[in-house]
């Protein structure tokens, strides 16, 4: 059979996007120079998919900054009041000094962030076909037929939140493919994720309905709609009465399906686009045979989902312990597992094979230990700390300057002495110490100076993960992280973060929190083992993390703020499994904060807008304190945490941006939320760590945050 992947990296193998983004947005190239590296980058794709052996070769992977955003321009879903921006595109990105962005959240399950499209009633729908078009003609120069990629419809609107505009999108979808069929296109991919969650009976006519319409378009190329992050369930016998040739399934987490795909195409998703471990040969010849059960006509081998989600190359990383780079596969080593897949199946009688999936029993997991309910708690809280009402804090990270970020690549390369670069970051501490003293900060951070990342830190200091030295992955526009590789038992062999909570402290009288990441958030931002369950796996860190609770609570510090940005994006996307979810999710979180006693302040920090949905676990994480993103969101979180019977801090302003919000603004937005919640429990903070920001803008924003607080503070 033909070989193909969803999707391949964009960033560049040494985040060459990266660097060419950042430059053109200081003013340091022009659009231009920025469209070259872009052609380069695609170019480097296509000969390296064509180097490994890969048949289908898919074009409109690549992007500036997210392909949601790119559907959004391709359909003309461009605001009115972006229209006037020097540069629409990168305006509805990152706003402009008078506009703020898009809205952001996360990919499904992943930790990718795309762009919330907005089609509002107003906004007039018109198709602009120049970027795929280009990147065809661009690939047809090189010598390369390429398949264009685009978010489908029935995606594309309810990742707007606007189902009903289906109909007013879909014409646009019609034209796009004839004009694909005009260019000579052979083959479109339409990528429906939205699929893998719970769909109502409402949606799924619509997939129905939207899928028999292109189905009719006369002159157009074969429909191929991929579905990732799950399997299809209701949505699969919906999409096959469709007229669509070929159907994308995801056979890493879902199994093969028992339906009548008769006459169709299965492009089978055999190799994990979401993890770092080579393909079990044996599973993925399993599955691949167990398809001609369904009646497809024909299979094509490809990747679970775009690879996206994971490094380019193993062959960048010559440092990892051999042992561990045996058992590994990115991008390119998971693009020639796919062709070897597809060698392998043409040689093989299509049945006999096992599966063999590991099993292995849940230990039972340790208890969570006992604090005082919150109202006896708060009482030794606040006789403790004698903080006034409002207080302004921060969600831990301050920006990292580039002499920081030279400093540390200078140590790890071994042209600094440890102990200088210690006390760069003893300078870069107490610089953040005394601006938010100054600024009037009522809690203040250490501003994380000694972090790469929140996640890379720790893995850096624990037992059972090993880091990379280039595998990047994409997190948003030109932010990426390098997710470590959680490969064994984890185990905490030294404290972590106490010499630094110890340093920021002798700098100050004010109340400074220590800061830790949580469990479940160390997992998920990780590439993880996949021979234990993940309960297991998050269990084990929790106890890493009690430990480095303990550790700070004997050192004397009074608030310990444990992070969980991505209890969210762990949530199942379907609603059968959230709820065994939850519960060990948050009895983990117990599990690693309940050491702490009664006047200990545990703080917890998540990101993202939709912790309306999961404020139940919110409340079960039992965190004195709970900072939330909601800047972006509007007053729409307000309504969901009315109430709330614990310390919460609504983000006042987006930190996404480098817009500095107006004192004015930050008190409106205030107002509304002593609207929903008792004063005596709200906290005052931005909606997420400041670390993207610089000192300027951090300095402006903070001053107008505490200046609000402080005149609300007068009324309440
Ligand atoms: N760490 C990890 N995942 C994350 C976040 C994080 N996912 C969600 C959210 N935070 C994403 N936000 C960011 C914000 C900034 C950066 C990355 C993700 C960032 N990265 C540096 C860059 O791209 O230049 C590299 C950092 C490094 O040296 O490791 O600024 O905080 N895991
Ligand atoms: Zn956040």
């Amino acid at each position: 059979p033909t070989s193909t992947v969803l999707g391949y990296p964009r960033i560049g193998p040494r985040r060459e996007l990266k660097r060419a983004l950042e430059s053109y947005w200081d003013g340091r190239s022009t659009r231009a120079e920025l469209e070259r590296t872009g052609a380069e980058l695609r170019a480097r794709t296509w000969h390296r998919l064509a180097g490994l052996g890969l048949e289908g070769l898919p074009s409109n992977t690549f992007s500036l900054y997210d392909h949601v955003l790119d559907t959004a321009v391709l359909l003309g879903a461009v605001p009115e009041r972006y229209r006037e921006a020097a540069d629409p595109y990168f305006a509805m990105a990152r706003g402009t000094d008078g506009l703020a962005p898009l809205r952001m959240t996360k990919w499904f399950d992943t930790n990718y962030h795309s762009l919330v499209p907005e089609l509002g009633p107003e906004t007039t729908l018109k198709l602009d076909a120049a970027k795929p078009l280009g990147e065809i003609r661009e690939a047809r120069a090189l010598g390369y037929e390429t398949r264009p990629v685009f978010v489908g419809p029935v995606t594309f609107v309810l990742l707007a939140g606007a189902l009903d505009r289906l109909d007013d999108v879909l014409p646009l979808y019609e034209e796009l493919l004839g004009e694909l069929a005009a260019e000579g296109v052979a083959w479109a991919q339409l990528d429906e994720p939205a699929l893998a969650a719970d769909r109502t009976p409402e949606e799924l006519a619509a997939v129905r309905a939207a899928y028999d319409r292109l189905g009719a378009v006369r002159a157009r190329p074969r429909l191929f709609v991929a579905s990732y992050f799950g399997e299809l369930g209701a949505a699969l016998p919906a999409l096959a009465a469709t007229p669509v040739e070929a159907i994308g399934l995801d056979l890493v987490r879902g199994g093969v399906p028992a339906a009548d795909l008769t006459g169709k195409t299965v492009v089978a998703g055999v190799v994990s686009g979401r993890d770092v471990w080579r393909t079990p040969t044996e599973r993925a010849l399993a599955a691949l045979a167990a398809l001609s059960a369904t009646g497809a006509e024909r299979v094509a081998v490809s990747t679970s989902c775009s690879l996206l989600h994971v490094p380019h190359d193993v062959a960048d990383e010559p440092e990892l312990d051999p042992e561990l780079r045996a058992r590994l596969a990115f991008a390119d080593q998971k693009v020639a597992e796919v062709v070897a897949l597809a060698g392998a199946l043409d040689d093989l009688p299509a049945a006999g094979f096992q599966e063999s999936g590991p099993s292995v029993a849940l230990a039972d997991p340790p208890p969570a230990g006992g604090r005082a309910p919150y109202p006896v708690r708060a009482a030794a809280q606040a006789a403790r700390l004698g903080l006034p009402p409002l207080p302004v804090t921060t969600i831990g990270s301050f920006p990292q300057t580039g002499e920081l970020r030279a400093a540390r690549a200078a140590v790890t390369a071994d042209t600094l002495a440890e102990d200088a670069y210690e006390r760069r970051v003893e300078a870069e501490i107490e610089r953040a110490i005394r601006l938010q003293e100054r600024l009037g900060l009522d809690v203040l951070v250490h501003g994380e100076p000694e972090r790469n990342d929140m996640v890379q830190y720790f893995a850096e200091r624990l037992d059972g993960f090993a880091v990379t030295r280039n595998g990047w992955v994409q997190s948003y526009g030109s932010r990426c992280t390098r997710p470590p590789i959680l490969h064994g038992d984890v185990r905490r062999p030294a404290p972590i973060t106490v010499r630094w909570a110890e340093y920021a402290r002798s700098l100050t009288d004010r109340p400074v929190k220590g800061m830790l990441t949580g469990p479940v958030t160390i997992v998920a931002w990780s590439f993880r083992r996949d021979d234990l369950p993940l309960r297991d796996v998050v269990f084990q860190v929790a106890e890493a993390v009690r430990e480095e609770v303990a550790d700070l609570e004997a050192a004397g510090v009074p608030i310990i703020q444990v992070d969980e940005p991505a209890l969210r994006e762990l949530l199942p996307l379907r609603r059968a499994a959230q709820e065994e979810y939850l519960e060990w999710a948050v009895a983990a979180y117990r599990r690693a904060t309940s050491g702490a006693g009664d006047s200990t302040q545990i703080h917890t920090h998540l990101c993202y807008s939709d912790a309306d949905q999961i404020l139940a676990a919110i409340d079960g994480l039992d965190a004195d304190v709970t900072t939330i993103e909601s800047a972006r969101s509007g007053a729409r979180i307000l309504g969901a945490v009315e109430g709330f019977g614990r310390g919460l801090g609504p983000g006042v302003y987006d930190i996404h941006s480098p817009r500095v919000p107006s004192a004015e603004e930050v008190e409106d937005l205030l107002r509304r939320t002593l609207r929903a919640l008792p004063a005596g429990r709200v906290w005052v903070n931005p909606d997420c760590g400041l670390k993207t920001r610089t000192y300027e803008q951090v300095e402006a924003a903070l001053a107008n945050v505490v200046e609000a607080a402080r005149r609300l503070r007068a009324e309440v």
